[in-house]
């Protein structure tokens, strides 16, 4: 494996702050120069300001890492090619989509589809001459990459795992519709990609909410159902909580601000942050609130220091009070004391769960969202199969549709009874049925991408997982914890793509084969890690488990896990629990 350091071959991103703003203020709205970087035939590379400007088209530009270092001797230029990302709301496609995008990835792609963190799917390994077919094949199938990545609104996450059908259907169509409002207006994507003809006034596009600069930094937001957490929604920039009556009814949304993950090893300036809960608004007000935050952020959030440009910074440099007041004025809305709400946990529900309308969901176990066939798996073609029982073969649409989870694992959602037996054939014909099996640590890690395809990454994280697990595993049961539900999850760098300091366990890469330990979060979604051990590698983090895990099996209360133990031990502290501070609302019943 290379060790070649993670930043060498970013260019782009070792600009400057004002060179980012730059080249979105002289992009003509996304457009730069990304036709005749595409033409170029003389390298698989794009020009430096267009690697900055595709991100906001769904792509980026990466290199393979475990040939770097071959190449440089070489004298080739860096093996490039490029990562796209579907925008994706809440995760939902058809089976006869799945099909689709299974056959671009398996034409265009080198590693599979990969499910995500946020309920998008990746392709890796597209090199930059079959890039447009790839996005003409993926919007074909009436998927578009738009603002998938870049200084814009991302892909918004939805609860993935509904108990209340009829409730989630509500919040879903809040979370597409808000996705929908916060699309950049330019056409920029449609010309590039899918040959629209260019208009007279092609790159002057009037961009309502974003501007000429569209927003300071990434911007994410999450819809959560409770009892579930999936989306980790106090991990978000902004997050509507849903609030349902008794009888299930969705009532509105408990808005949350200013969550986020990211942060550099040793810059006290960067940490990861939990949302705030600033209210409770009705449906009807979920986008004047989302426009409204996005556009307080827009013209609030720092653009001279990028590190320090995204949403939580600015809370916490202008103050919660202030920022609640500016979103109720530009929006019109105020906000109305923050209901009760409870989450169980941030995990998915595996198996077969029945829907209050019916029908059923199966959750699978992907291991790290990777689907493929590889080393005797057949993840592709299994779900293959399972999408092609399932597609529309008639006059009648299908209800049934695969949904991604923020964990990244897959729902075949909405299963008519008739179909449950032939389902379940074939998961079990293609062993899919992990969730039968597997430990309860390896059903719930999470994995980022990092190597080889990652340019951040400081050491594996997808790639280490079954590995780590199968060790950690074998330390619980040397303690009689194998049915321990830890929730692990490992990043390959601070950034945090795995949501790692919301892990009871995790590892932060630093180096290769050498992590942070993160120990003490809980497994709601609801209350940070702390660093327990700083830049260690595999040995030294098992032996720093094994003494705890040795006291948590003598000491633990009736169903304690393994993250509140940790705390309430006193092993690690960490204060930060959401909600940490909801202004002087009460939460009312
Ligand atoms: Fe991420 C950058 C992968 C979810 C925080 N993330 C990256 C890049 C694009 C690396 C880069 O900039 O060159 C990674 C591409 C790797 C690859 O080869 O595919 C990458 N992030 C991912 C995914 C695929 C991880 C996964 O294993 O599923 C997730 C895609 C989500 C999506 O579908 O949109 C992914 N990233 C997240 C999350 C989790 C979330 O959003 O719920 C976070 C933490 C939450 C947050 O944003 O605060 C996250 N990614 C980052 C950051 C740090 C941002 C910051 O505030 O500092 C970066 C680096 C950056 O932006 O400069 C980053
Ligand atoms: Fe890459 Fe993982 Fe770091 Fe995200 S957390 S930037 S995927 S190594």
């Amino acid at each position: 494996m290379s060790t070649d350091g993670p930043r060498t071959h970013r260019t782009a991103r070792a600009m400057s702050t004002h060179s980012v703003e730059d080249i979105k203020h002289g992009s003509g709205r996304l457009r730069g120069t990304l036709l005749q970087s595409l033409a170029d035939p003389v390298t698989g590379a794009l020009a430096e300001a267009d690697q900055t400007l595709i991100k906001y088209h769904g792509s980026y530009q990466q290199d393979d890492r475990d040939l770097r270092e071959e190449r440089r001797q070489q004298k080739l230029e860096p093996a490039h090619s490029f990562m796209i990302r579907t925008r994706t709301p809440g995760g939902v496609v058809t089976p006869r989509q799945w099909l689709q995008l299974d056959a671009i990835a398996t034409s265009y792609a080198e590693r599979g589809l990969r499910i995500t963190t946020r309920q998008a799917f990746q392709l890796h390994g597209v090199v930059k001459g079959e890039l447009k077919p790839t996005m003409q094949a993926i919007n074909a199938a009436l998927i578009d990459t738009l603002a998938a990545c870049g200084d814009v609104n991302r892909n918004v996450a939805v609860a993935a795992n509904p108990h209340a059908s009829a409730a989630h259907a509500q919040v879903f169509a809040h979370a597409a519709a808000l996705s929908e409002h916060l699309l950049p207006n330019t056409r920029a994507y449609y010309e590039i990609w899918l040959d629209e003809e260019k208009v007279a006034d092609s790159g002057a596009e009037a961009e309502p909410i974003y501007g000429a600069a569209y927003l300071p930094r990434k911007f994410k937001i999450g819809f959560a159902v409770p009892p579930t957490n999936d989306v980790d929604v106090f991990a978000q920039d902004l997050g509507y909580i849903a609030v349902l009556d008794d009888a299930g009814a969705l009532l509105g949304y408990n808005v949350t601000v200013g969550g986020g993950m990211g942060a550099t090893h040793g810059d006290p300036e960067t940490y990861p942050r939990l949302g705030d809960v600033i209210g409770f608004v009705a449906p009807g007000d979920v986008i004047a609130i989302g426009e409204a935050v996005v556009t307080t952020q827009r013209d609030w959030g720092n653009r001279a220091v990028r590190k320090r440009a995204r949403l939580k910074y600015t809370i916490d440099d202008r103050g919660l009070d202030a920022f609640k007041a500016e979103v109720e004025r530009r929006s019109a809305v105020t906000f109305a004391p923050a209901r009760a709400f409870a989450f169980a946990h941030n995990g998915d529900r595996f198996g077969w769960v029945d829907g209050d309308d019916g029908r059923a969901h199966l959750t699978l176990r992907i291991v790290s969202g990777r689907v493929w066939d590889r080393d005797g798996e057949q993840a592709l073609t299994g779900l293959r199969a399972i999408a092609a029982r399932l597609v529309d073969t008639g006059a009648e649409p299908t209800p049934a549709q695969f949904r991604l989870t923020p964990n990244q694992n897959l729902v075949i959602a909405n299963v008519a009874a008739g179909d449950r037996a032939d389902v379940d054939a074939l998961v079990a014909r293609y062993r899919l049925d992990e969730h039968a099996t597997a430990s309860p640590l390896r059903l719930n890690a999470i994995a980022c991408v990092a190597l080889p395809t990652c340019g951040l990454a400081m050491a594996e994280a997808e790639r280490y997982l079954p590995d780590f697990v199968a060790r950690f595993d074998a330390l619980l049961a040397r303690h009689g914890l194998r049915d321990a539900p830890i929730h692990l999850r490992i990043s390959g760098c601070p950034n945090g793509c795995s949501r790692p300091y919301l892990g009871e366990v995790a590892l932060v890469g630093k180096a290769p084969g050498r992590y942070n330990l993160m120990l003490g979060a809980d497994h709601r979604g609801q209350r940070l890690n702390a660093l327990y051990r700083e830049n260690i590698d595999e040995a030294a983090t098992l032996a720093a488990l094994d003494p705890l895990l040795a006291d948590y099996a003598a000491q633990r209360h009736d169903a304690e896990r393994f993250g509140d133990f940790l705390v309430r031990s006193g092993v690690v502290a960490t204060g930060v629990v959401a909600p940490r501070r909801t202004l002087d609302l009460e939460l009312v019943a």
